[in-house]
């Protein structure tokens, strides 16, 4: 059986007050292209479809298009399960109905397990979705008494186990899809914690038991503990931390035996999410012989001095710019913070003159002093607010 394996989809998402809707459109219309050429059986989400709990209605719409293209025109079956980004219940809307058109939706927890059992010419192969569920759930549901994420998951795991051997005698092949955070899984910085100060990371070896994993949550695509304990990793990039990632979907070929084989196909965002650093007149320079200069960008501005509207400029060139930081401002680890000792001194004791107070200033930003020169400017200024412009 031929499955292929996705997480993360975060559609709707906004990165810097810019939608990515139209480079989701993209990637998402990639994954049908791969369902089709490489003749898939099964697609799997696991968890964060979308964005928000509460997804913007385009969103909506998008996904609607994309199981729709999926599930009836390509008759392939799809199985998510929601992540922590999703709301459980409102993800749900429907699932019982549309089982029957082969979309398989995992809302929230419930008592029963209830598998997606698929058959290739070797028989059978049992599709079990846990959505993303923290130990309060888990003990609400079942009556369990879940300290930490890695309780649940174990106990969640052991569920399924008699589940399936219930159902099967044990002897067949078993998927399991999860939202959760493996110990010792590399994080990005577009994941949302599943809980404050590390609770939330649970052993794989709690899925050695099935034939594969598909795990969502983590951003970069990895593998913890065996190669079939696996993260596809989100379609796109959504952070400027995942500049180095490359980005795939997962496709698993399940084996009679229960093994797997797996190959991961590269997916191309219309955009990058990538930094450029240096002087500005440089960078804009480069920019001529920048052919992605439409890439999402995260600047950093070496330059000491002031610059009027940097954005500005950069964006005739760079028409994506998202975020710009100027890390020569804040010299020597210094923040932009105001240092609140110099301002004491300033407030409290004598009231000293702008000038000084200006290169109280200069020196904290930029660890330097004005030159002369400078410093005939600056005075010169502070004369015309003061004073008024006279000439
Ligand atoms: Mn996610």
């Amino acid at each position: 059986m031929r499955i292929l394996h996705t997480s993360d989809w975060h559609i709707g998402r906004q990165f810097h007050n810019v939608s990515l809707l139209d480079d989701q459109r993209v990637v998402l219309e990639q994954i049908i292209d791969i369902i089709q050429s490489r003749e898939v059986d099964v697609l799997l989400i696991a968890g964060d479809i979308y964005d928000r709990s509460v997804p913007p209605a385009s969103a909506v719409a998008l996904l609607d298009d994309v199981l729709h293209r999926i599930c009836h025109e390509l008759s392939v079956s799809v199985i998510m399960i929601a992540g922590n980004h999703d709301s459980a219940g409102r993800l749900s809307f429907g699932s019982r109905q549309l089982t029957g058109a082969g979309l398989h939706i995992v809302g929230p927890l419930t008592t029963s397990w209830n598998p997606v059992v698929l058959s290739d010419q070797w028989g059978e192969v049992a599709f079990y979705g846990i959505p993303y569920v923290d130990p309060v759930i888990v003990n609400g549901v079942y009556g369990a008494r879940c300290g930490s994420h890695d309780d649940a998951i174990a106990y969640l795991t052991e569920s399924i186990r008699e589940d399936d051997a219930g159902r099967r005698d044990g002897a067949g092949r078993t998927v399991v899809l999860s939202h959760c955070f493996i110990d010792g899984g590399d994080e990005c910085d577009s994941e949302r914690p599943l809980s404050m100060g590390g609770a939330d990371k649970v052993s794989s070896k709690h899925f050695e038991a099935f034939s594969y994993t598909a795990l969502g949550h983590l951003h970069g695509r990895q593998f913890k503990g065996k190669p079939y304990i696996r993260y596809s990793g989100s379609p796109m990039q959504y952070s400027f931390s995942e500049e180095r990632h490359k980005k795939v979907v997962t496709l698993v070929e399940l084996s009679e035996d229960g093994s797997v084989e797996i190959d991961d196909i590269a997916l191309d965002s219309p955009h990058r999410m990538r930094t450029i650093e240096g002087e500005l007149e440089v960078l804009i320079k480069q920019a001529e012989s920048d052919e992605h200069s439409d890439d999402y960008l995260l600047v950093r501005l070496t330059d000491t001095r002031a610059i009027l509207d940097p954005m500005g400029k950069l964006r005739k060139v760079y028409p994506n710019v998202l975020h710009l930081e100027r890390p020569a401002l804040a010299a020597s680890g210094r923040q932009y913070g105001v240092d609140r000792e110099l301002l004491k001194t300033s407030v409290g004791g004598q009231r000293r003159g702008a000038l000084s107070m200006f290169e109280d200033f200069y020196q904290q930003v930029s660890d330097g002093t004005l030159t002369d020169k400078q410093r005939a400017v600056i005075e010169e200024m502070l004369d015309e607010c003061v004073n008024g412009e006279e000439s």
